[in-house]
């Protein structure tokens, strides 16, 4: 068992709603617990005129490949219906691996730790609910000093219910 983080977007059809439908999925993966799961945060998109992101990260323990993940992640992302137009384009669902036990994996189809992990607001600060503060990435950088270079600036925390 590994312990994975996943980085969860939506900007379509009832973000908060596309969140809730891949938190139930990721539940029921095979060979995988569902740990934890974030607080949901609002932030503008990183590109200009894309309606604003719903994004969380989810925390699962997992005996699957990576890659199997992999698939089985790009799996639930169609079965909510996502279409891939453009790339960066607006989306219903976007699953992201951003952590995967101690693993640097640099492959075509997988880059771990997630290669925009650092200027992410909206993936530090809820991965930051679940992980220890003293995570160490595989590629040797502290979550703590991360999070220190990466103001929490636009993100807009939503209320649980
Ligand atoms: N891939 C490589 N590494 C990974 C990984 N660690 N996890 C490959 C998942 N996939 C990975 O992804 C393209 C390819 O990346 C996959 O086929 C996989 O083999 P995609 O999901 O098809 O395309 P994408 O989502 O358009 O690209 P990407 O790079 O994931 O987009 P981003 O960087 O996620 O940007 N603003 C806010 N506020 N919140 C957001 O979530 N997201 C984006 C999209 C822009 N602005 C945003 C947000
Ligand atoms: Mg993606």
């Amino acid at each position: 068992m590994e312990r994975i983080y996943i980085g969860m977007g939506s900007n379509l059809a009832d973000p908060a709603e596309q969140l809730r439908s891949a938190v139930e999925a990721l539940g029921q993966l095979p060979q995988t617990t569902l740990v934890g799961v974030s607080a949901f945060y609002q932030s503008d998109s990183l590109l200009p005129g894309q309606p604003r992101y719903t994004n969380a990260v989810a925390a699962l323990d997992s005996s699957l490949a990576p890659l199997e993940l992999l698939d089985a992640l790009q799996a639930i992302e169609n079965d909510q219906g996502r279409e891939r137009l453009e790339r960066w384009g607006p989306r219903t669902l976007d699953l992201d691996i951003l952590l995967f036990g101690d693993r640097l994996i640099d492959e075509p189809r997988l880059k771990v730790p997630h290669y925009q992990i650092q200027e992410r607001a909206f993936v530090l600060y809820p991965l930051a609910e679940l992980a220890p503060q003293d995570l160490r990435l595989a590629d040797g950088r502290n979550l703590s000093d991360l999070l220190a270079a990466c103001p929490y600036v636009g993100l807009e925390r939503l209320s649980t219910d």
